[in-house]
């Protein structure tokens, strides 16, 4: 059955109070990721939280995931990690299990069934309109070189099978970031997305990669805040100006 566009794509209108930000994957790590907020200044009142996903797995607090949905101030996407608790009773679940999953086998059937029915209204898109123009977010990539494709594919995909291709590239791809590939996404001001963890922000055209392992902090992983009306990291992103050259 093909989701409806409300299910896999979310809008937002322009924040008229407060910022937005966008942080990279999070992993189970709440403590951490709330440390990076206060550190910002973020004001819950009325600041937006946006995260590329990958909310669970590997980090100690995955069962927390749940207050943070509930916060109205946070959005996230969904993730590849996210896409396994949707997918919880199909997937391959050695898998799963060597990849961060464990605390998931430790719920009961009533939780996981509450975790996956919460998971599954998570988009796999969203579009933030700022001042200075829209930002897309997604999990890994977008797989059009323009934004407005993507969104006319998620609204009205050709075939299911299609469909599962789109979402794996947007929950799973690492080639731009592998080769390097400047091309921009058209019709966005900036796309942000995570899951391939750096040392520091990458922006390669008009895609950020913001995922620098705040959920590795032991490995000097940190949390990245991305400004999206100014597009500024909290820290700084190093040696950015060579990146835009
Ligand atoms: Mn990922």
């Amino acid at each position: 059955m093909i989701e409806p566009i409300h299910k896999l794509v979310h809008r937002y209108p322009p924040n008229e109070q407060g910022r937005d930000f966008a942080v990279g994957d999070i992993h189970g790590h709440f403590t951490l990721l709330q440390a990076a907020l206060d550190k910002a200044g973020f004001d819950p009142l009325v600041d937006r939280l946006f995260s590329v996903g990958d909310l669970v797995d590997r980090g100690p607090e995955c069962r927390d995931v749940l207050s943070w949905l509930d916060k109205p101030w946070f959005h996230p996407v969904r993730g590849n990690h996210d896409d396994y608790v949707c997918r919880f009773d199909t997937c391959d679940a050695d898998n799963w299990v060597y990849n961060g999953g464990a605390w998931f086998a430790g719920l009961n059937w009533d939780e996981q069934r509450e975790f996956a029915a919460q998971f599954n209204e998570l988009p796999v898109a969203i579009e933030v309109e700022t001042p200075a123009g829209m930002v897309g977010i997604v999990h890994a990539d977008c797989p059009f070189g323009s934004w407005s494709e993507l969104i006319a594919e998620l609204s009205n995909p050709e075939s299911a099978k299609r469909l599962k291709l789109v979402k794996n590239t947007l929950m799973w791809s690492r080639s731009r970031i592998e080769q390097g590939d400047t091309g921009a996404v058209e019709g966005l001001v900036a796309l942000v997305c995570g899951h391939t963890p750096l040392s520091h922000p990458v922006v390669l055209g008009n895609v950020y990669h913001i995922d620098t392992a705040g959920w590795r902090p032991g490995n000097g992983g940190y949390f990245t805040l991305l400004n999206l009306c100014t597009l500024e990291a909290t820290p700084p992103i190093p040696g950015k100006l060579e990146w835009e050259a």
